[in-house]
């Protein structure tokens, strides 16, 4: 009987990656496939929601000072919760969170590893029915191990990142990850409730025909990325060029669509928001990484995103990603007009 061995589960795919590196301890496999139940159970919520109470405000306001959507409360908690009783990960940092939270067990001690979560972006669109997402950063310890994990764990730059994914719940659910060997989509097949290898070496073109930013902040942005917008709407018009304009509000969704069909993805500085809107950490940092390991870019306007040292877990920051070749056409104007 010949077995169909074309489909890898998540599971088969981390399994095979450490066939591949024998002297891997398989920790990060092990996280990664935790990731992946967390997601599924989240799915299940996502899919539903609307037809349970499990919509709307929990009448709380998390450390952002943004309402908290009931499920957001529910993401959070399902992964930390299989990280906890996992055998990999020390302590998780959350945008729900206002610190880091230390596992302290004798076996949470021992892991290498720490994660970064944003459990649900976009949960304002939670209401509306819009595709929304789970974003995770993994880095390698650099407290002793044997003890509790510290806070400098998880204050460290997105280069030091190990692997980074996100969960979009959308048309259907995908996990795409990225350790440095490459990034890997996987589709979540509900016949057999496992997310399978559909989008294998995902690469970002290095051109694109999309920009992505929210217009309605145009007069709040510097001259450079006014002077960049203007770039890319003559480029689609007047001859209805190739440019055009995608901005779902749900970062996860926007950044998804530009890495598989090439694209820029901009949340600038505004004069309200000099600091920016997203959150370097748990936000930034990961797609950074997914994007760079694709071969895109992402910056803050003036320097890498992966080269900045964070002050502190909950820090904004400027964020422009996507195409190699968009981006360095982006800073050009960024240059010229330093004060972006
Ligand atoms: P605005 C969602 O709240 C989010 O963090 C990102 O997912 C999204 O790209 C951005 O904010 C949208 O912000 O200000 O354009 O509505």
């Amino acid at each position: 009987m010949i077995v169909n061995r074309k489909v890898l589960t998540l599971d088969e795919f981390t399994i095979q990656q450490l066939r591949d590196f024998p002297h891997a301890t398989g920790e990060l496999s092990n996280l990664l496939r935790d990731i992946g139940l967390a997601a599924k159970r989240v799915n299940v919520e996502v899919n539903k929601a609307g037809l349970v109470d499990i919509l709307g405000d929990i009448g709380t306001v998390n450390v952002q000072g943004e309402d908290v959507k009931k499920l957001d409360v529910f993401a959070n908690n399902q992964f930390m919760g299989v990280l906890r009783h996992g055998i990999s990960c020390a302590g998780i940092g959350s945008e729900e969170l206002e610190d880091v939270v230390v596992f302290d067990d004798e076996v949470s001690n021992q892991s290498k590893y720490v994660c970064l979560f944003d459990p649900l972006d976009g949960s304002g669109n939670i209401d509306v029915n819009v595709s929304i997402g789970t974003i995770f950063g993994v880095y390698r310890r650099v407290s002793e191990l044997g003890k509790p994990c510290r806070k400098e764990d998880f204050l460290q730059p997105g280069i030091k990142q190990v692997a980074a994914g996100y969960i979009i719940y959308g048309s259907s659910t995908m996990m795409v990850y990225a350790t440095r060997r490459g990034v890997n989509g996987f589709t979540l097949d509900p016949s057999i409730g496992e997310f399978t290898l559909s989008h294998p070496h995902i690469q970002c073109p290095p051109d694109g025909k999309i920009y992505s930013v929210n217009h309605g902040n145009f007069f709040k942005y510097g001259q450079g990325v006014k002077k960049y917008i203007d770039l890319c709407q003559r480029k689609g018009n007047p001859e209805g060029g190739p440019y055009t304009q995608r901005y779902i509000g749900s970062m996860v969704a926007d950044v998804h669509r530009n890495l598989i069909k090439g694209g820029i993805f901009m949340y600038p500085a505004t004069t309200d928001k000099p600091g920016g809107k997203l959150r370097l950490l748990y936000e930034c940092n990961p797609f950074a990484f997914i994007v760079e390991v694709a071969g895109g870019r992402a910056t803050n306007g003036k320097e890498r995103i992966l080269d900045i040292q964070p002050a502190s877990l909950h820090q904004r920051s400027p964020f422009f990603i996507g195409s190699k070749n968009m981006m360095e056409e982006l800073e050009t104007f960024l240059k010229d007009n330093p004060n972006t």
